[in-house]
């Protein structure tokens, strides 16, 4: 066998973590919010508090970093004037201090030593900054002589990818993507731009808290942890709120719900469709909305009208007297209803038609811009601290995912294809930087992710911990925690504005560094220094709240500060002449955009693959303690959940002779083996036709004491990868996996 380029370097193991084992399920009934900070602060303290916004996940929620006399952080509790998450956060944000304290970070900087012999791995050396960054800046230089800056792209996601972004911009480079377009959101971006003319955004303007009919559609907010969404989920539930839960998993919510509909996997859009056509044939839509707000409700009508509940039902297998019960349950609802946009959708390949069908049916209850509906968000914008103008890269994103006429954003699988010489068009790209994603985890199509890391001439990898991603790099930049840190302000958009920052509660541990810190440095040493004109973060900072009437002084003491709205009501009250973004300034039932660029300006149902006789779908999903693989080896959520385990129904069970507790190995359609075995839960909630695992587990590599080998990656066995022609997602849900009971000839992990 050809010796890799890239191979993969596992530093040698660090010996076992020896944490106590703890249960690995998690509870069904109980409160949502028993899991939260609680708000009681009663006890005396004698602790220095530092304001900070959570990076555990995306939602962004402010806190308290409490450290002691000895400068150890001892707690995170939420900033009380938060309104993404009022005053408490999730078990993720308050186990963030683990984030911090792992003994398995990263040091100190890696540089990789190639090994010349046959059979003889690279290893990792250690590095001062200084050689680490201009070994960076050096390949910068090259990739630029040699192909232009262009050729070098940017992977990242967090805050920290605000940094780089801003590095690479100022060194002609925007072919920048992220995990969490083209393998999250974006369907539902390009979907409700289409509908509404405005993207969905993160915090979703759902307004939960007021609603009185909820609809999920695999969205399993409880176990999605989004903070402030799941205390208004809460709230709605004690104000009893119908929630109408479809999931072919009886999710957490689902058992809260008054309607859990078991759907067949992939049917969505079937489902979808029959509503619409129930709320329209029995007259149950808000005619005055429609005729207000709306264009194309009569194209609609005549699309829907075969959609029958009984056309539904041979498909999606949900009762017809149920599809129409609970069509009439968002009508008397209408218009408090959240039809919920769901968040991660990149399932089947046609995901933006099943979002442009939710966003379809939102439109006719006429709940976007009403109470219980969709709030009116409102955000502060921030103003530029001053920096030359950047170049205008000959090429980018754009160029790299022309193919997909609604991509926003970068497509991630776009960069790693460009990156193989056989599949790269036009444009090619040469080198990576990688920051804050863990791409062996997050992208699907692991095979054509390595033969990219293998084809590229220079991979720079930044993270906090030792991920398998750091691995494949040549050059590892060991950043500092969020809790170490200064970095940009948070001005995310919600019923009110508001800023939030994020200041170093105590120095940086190790030789780690922050990355505005790494990206200047790089600049400098690129002669770019100019683009980053301060000695230290806090001076953007402090620069940019004097603008915005607060100075880093008065933000040091209160972490958030609320801005009243421009416009007084969250809701449409008169609004007569209010404007979509749409091509016809209203919201379009019916697409133009679509239409003009050859898609069906309506959704349709398209069948999708069924898994072969033996053969499971596999979907996955999230647990409240854990945030994708970032937290895994984390030592308080790792105590609070250690590995994943395999939902299978009763009747495979019995089929199979399996067992709770029993390990098996997964095979996929492709052949392809799971890595490690997994824990078998035998269990109703899931249907006989699917098996259901949380994300983020599986890990290889022995620097991750605690989570080397624990659980199974539903990344591995996602092989077959169907791209939404509109926007390039990456639909990850059609793949089917088979048992192997006993442990398989495995020739490499
Ligand atoms: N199979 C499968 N794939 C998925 C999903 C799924 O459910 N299943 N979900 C998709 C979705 S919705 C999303 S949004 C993406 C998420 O994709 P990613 O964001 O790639 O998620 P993680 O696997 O958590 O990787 C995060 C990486 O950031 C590092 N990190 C954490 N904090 C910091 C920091 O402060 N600085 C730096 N520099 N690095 C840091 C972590 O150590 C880790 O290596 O994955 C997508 N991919
Ligand atoms: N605790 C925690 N919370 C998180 C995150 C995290 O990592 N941890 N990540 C955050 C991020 S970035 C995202 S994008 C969101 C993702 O969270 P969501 O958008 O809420 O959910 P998904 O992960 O897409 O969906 C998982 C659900 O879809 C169901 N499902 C699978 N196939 C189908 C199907 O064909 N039809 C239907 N109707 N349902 C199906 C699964 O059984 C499961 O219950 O979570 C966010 N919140
Ligand atoms: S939802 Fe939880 S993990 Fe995410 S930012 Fe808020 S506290 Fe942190
Ligand atoms: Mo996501």
């Amino acid at each position: 066998m050809n010796k890799s380029r890239r191979q993969f370097i596992k530093i040698g193991a660090l010996g076992s973590g020896g944490l106590a084992v703890a249960a690995s399920g998690y509870g069904f009934a109980g409160s949502f919010l028993s899991m939260f900070d609680s708000k009681d602060r009663s006890e005396g303290t004698t602790l220095s508090k530092f304001p900070t916004y959570c990076e555990v996940c995306f939602w962004k929620c402010a806190a308290w970093a409490h450290v002691n006399d000895s400068g150890e952080i001892v707690k995170l509790i939420g900033n009380e004037d938060d309104l993404h998450c009022n005053g408490r956060l999730c078990p993720r944000g308050t186990g963030g201090i683990g984030m911090y304290s792992d003994e398995d970070r990263l040091k100190t900087p890696l540089i990789r030593v190639r090994s010349e012999k046959e059979g003889v791995a690279d290893t990792f050396r250690e590095a001062s900054w200084e050689e680490a960054l201009a070994l960076v800046a050096l390949r910068m230089t090259e990739i630029k002589t040699n192909y232009g800056s262009e050729s070098f792209a940017l992977l990242k996601h967090g805050s920290s990818g605000s940094h780089f972004e801003h590095l690479f911009k100022a060194y002609g480079s925007d072919t920048i993507g992220e995990p969490a377009y083209a393998q999250c959101r974006g369907p539902r971006e390009a979907a409700f731009q289409a509908t509404f003319g405005s993207w969905v955004g993160s915090p979703e303007p759902t307004d939960i808290r007021d609603t009185k009919c909820l609809v999920l559609i695999g969205s399993h907010i409880g176990e999605n942890m989004h903070n402030s969404q799941v205390q208004d989920l809460s709230e709605a539930i004690s104000k009893e709120a119908v929630i109408i839960t479809v999931d072919p998993r009886a999710s957490t919510v689902a058992g809260k719900s008054k309607h859990w509909l078991a759907i067949k996997p992939a049917t969505d859009i079937a489902l979808l469709l029959a509503w619409i056509h129930v709320i329209i044939y029995e007259g149950l839509y808000d005619a005055e909305y429609i005729k207000k707000f709306t264009v194309g409700f009569e194209e609609l009508k005549k699309h829907v009208a075969s959609f029958t509940p009984e056309w539904a039902f041979g498909i999606c297998t949900i009762e017809p007297s149920e599809i129409r019960k609970t069509a009439r349950e968002m009508a008397n609802a209408a218009p408090s209803v959240v039809v919920h946009p769901g968040r991660h959708v990149t399932w089947y390949g046609d995901d933006t038609q099943r979002e442009r069908a939710i966003a379809i049916l939102n439109g006719i209850l006429g709940t976007w811009g009403k109470r219980g509906g969709f709030y009116l968000k409102e955000g502060m914008s921030l103003p530029k601290f001053p920096h030359p103008d950047f170049p205008e890269p000959a090429w980018g994103w754009k160029d790299l995912g022309k193919k997909y006429p609604l991509a926003q954003m970068g497509l991630t699988q776009e960069i790693i294809r460009a990156s193989i010489p056989e599949l790269a068009g036009e444009h090619k790209v040469k080198a990576w930087f990688v920051s804050g994603t863990n791409l062996p985890k997050s992208i699907p199509d692991q095979a054509t992710l390595i033969k990219a890391m293998d084809s590229i001439e220079f991979l720079a990898v930044c993270d906090t911990m030792p991920m398998e991603i750091t691995g494949y790099a040549d050059v590892v930049l060991p950043e500092c925690t969020y809790l170490e840190r200064y970095d940009g302000i948070r001005s995310t958009s919600n019923r009110n504005p508001s800023i939030a920052v994020r200041i170093p509660a105590v120095q940086p541990k190790y030789n780690s560094k922050p990355s505005w810190w790494i990206a200047k440095k790089i600049a400098e040493n690129l002669d770019l220094g100019e683009y980053f004109n301060f000695e230290d973060y806090s001076e953007v900072i402090d620069w940019q709240l004097q603008k915005l009437g607060s100075s880093l002084e008065e933000m040091k003491e209160i972490g958030v500060k609320n801005y009243p709205r421009k416009s007084a009501s969250m809701y449409f009250k008169n609004a007569d002449g209010f404007s979509f973004g749409t091509p016809s300034g209203k919201i379009e039932l019916y697409s133009s955009t679509f239409k003009d660029l050859g898609f069906d300006p309506l959704p349709v149902y398209t069948a999708h693959p069924e898994p072969e006789d033996g053969f499971y779908r596999l979907i996955y999903g999230r647990a409240p303690m854990h945030t994708f693989s970032r937290t895994a080896n984390n030592p308080n959520l790792y105590d609070l959940m250690e590995e994943n385990c395999v939902w299978v129904n009763p009747k495979t069970a019995r089929q199979w002779k399996l067992k709770s507790g029993q390990e098996v190995f997964l095979k996929n359609q492709d052949g392809i083996v799971s890595s490690f075995p997994i824990k078998i839960r035998v269990t109703e909630r899931i249907r006989w036709d699917s098996v259901y695992m949380v994300h983020g587990f599986g890990h290889k590599d022995d620097r991750l004491s605690r989570t080397n080998k624990k659980g199974m990656s539903d990344t591995d066995l996602i092989t077959t990868v169907k791209i939404d022609p509109i926007m390039g997602g990456t639909g990850m849900r059609g793949n089917f996996v088979t048992f192997l009971i006993d442990e398989p000839n495995l020739v490499e992990s």
